[in-house]
């Protein structure tokens, strides 16, 4: 009995990469990620008693006012990549500038992230993450990043909330999670080969509705059509405001999230490289659908598109063939090429 008490042989986030890939500069990136992940988590978990909520006094690329918490992940972030010794260029939300490793500590990888994406919530315990994703270099350039959805090598988000859960996926591989172990401070394997639900799971639609004014005729169709429900089958409307939140809960359950180009925001809202681009990869290696809608004349899919800018955006529709396939509907009925 006692032998049970305690795994010996805990399935830790480092075995499965060693699992998965010969490359230890791979195995190397993973573990100074997951160790910002840990000590981001500590960051949140201790923002109460430590004076971390609130304003920091700057402003980020987006132009947000920068929380103490968006400061302080985003240093854990580019300290434990910066001396992970494997990667050369670092784009984070919350620098304006790529950051250029220093070449003694520089290695083989790019990586793109919001260290604390959605952090306007923090202050009133709303769940938050940080989302990334991984590009092999090619010249130690910025440019490195400014390359398409298709040729990122892994990404993948971290929760922090009742559970500290990381879900990333390997190029052409599938969707894996992990939860942070509190008591080993390691991330151990809790969820595997995550699949969209099939049937398109529960029936729920996530989408900002204060920007209903701004949308295009489809999506407004589209919303309305959830809102009444579809063959007598009614929706329920779920929005946090934290993408990872947002996309976890869509991912785990089902329906589909909206983030669409509209007047107010042409481009979308989402950053392409650290939002639209690593989330996009995770739904589509689980078996769902992450599309642009309609954009730059055309219904595209996010993962394909090739970022100008490193802080560029994109709309973003992501869940399954049923409630998507609501959406492509009201674009064939206005006219659109679907
Ligand atoms: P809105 C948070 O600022 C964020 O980048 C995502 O986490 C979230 O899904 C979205 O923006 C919320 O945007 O316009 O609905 O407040």
């Amino acid at each position: 009995f006692w032998r049970e008490s305690m795994d010996s042989d805990a399935p830790t986030l480092s075995r499965y990469v060693m699992s998965q890939t010969k490359d230890s500069e791979l195995v190397l990136l993973l573990n100074a990620l997951a160790t910002s992940f840990k000590l981001i988590a500590s960051a949140v978990r201790r923002a109460g008693v430590a004076q971390l909520y609130g304003l920091a006094g700057e402003v980020n690329s987006t132009g947000d006012d920068q929380k103490k918490l968006d400061i302080m992940s985003n240093d854990m972030m580019i300290n434990a990549l910066i001396n992970s010794g494997v990667c050369s260029i670092l784009v984070s939300e919350e620098n304006e500038e790529p950051i250029i490793v220093p070449v003694d500590k520089a290695g083989k990888f790019c990586v793109a992230f919001d260290p604390l994406d959605g952090s306007s919530n923090i202050d009133c315990n709303v769940s938050v993450g940080t989302i990334f994703s991984v590009f092999e270099k090619k010249d130690g350039v910025v440019e490195d990043l400014l390359r398409s959805g298709e040729e990122c090598i892994c990404a993948g988000y971290c929760a922090y909330s009742s559970a500290v859960e990381l879900v990333f996926t390997f190029k052409d591989s599938t969707v894996e999670g992990f939860c942070l172990d509190p008591t080993i401070g390691e991330f151990v394997h809790t969820r595997f080969n995550m699949q969209f639900p099939a049937d398109g799971g529960k029936r729920i639609y996530s989408c900002n509705e204060g920007n209903f004014i701004h949308w295009d005729q489809p999506i407004k169709d589209a919303v309305d059509a959830f809102k009444n429900g579809i063959e007598g089958k009614p929706y329920s409307a779920r929005y946090v405001g934290s993408m990872v939140a947002d996309i976890h809960r869509t991912l785990l359950y089902g329906g589909i999230y909206i983030y669409p180009a509209d007047k107010k925001s042409p481009k979308g809202k989402l950053r392409m490289l650290y939002e639209g681009i690593p989330m996009a990869l995770i739904i589509e290696q689980a078996g769902g659908i992450a599309s642009t809608g309609y954009f730059n004349g055309k219904i595209g899919e996010v993962s394909k598109l090739t970022p100008d800018a490193i802080h560029c955006k994109c709309p973003i529709i992501m869940g399954g063939h049923r409630d998507v396939g609501v959406v492509y509907d009201c674009y064939k009925k206005a006219g659109v090429e679907v």
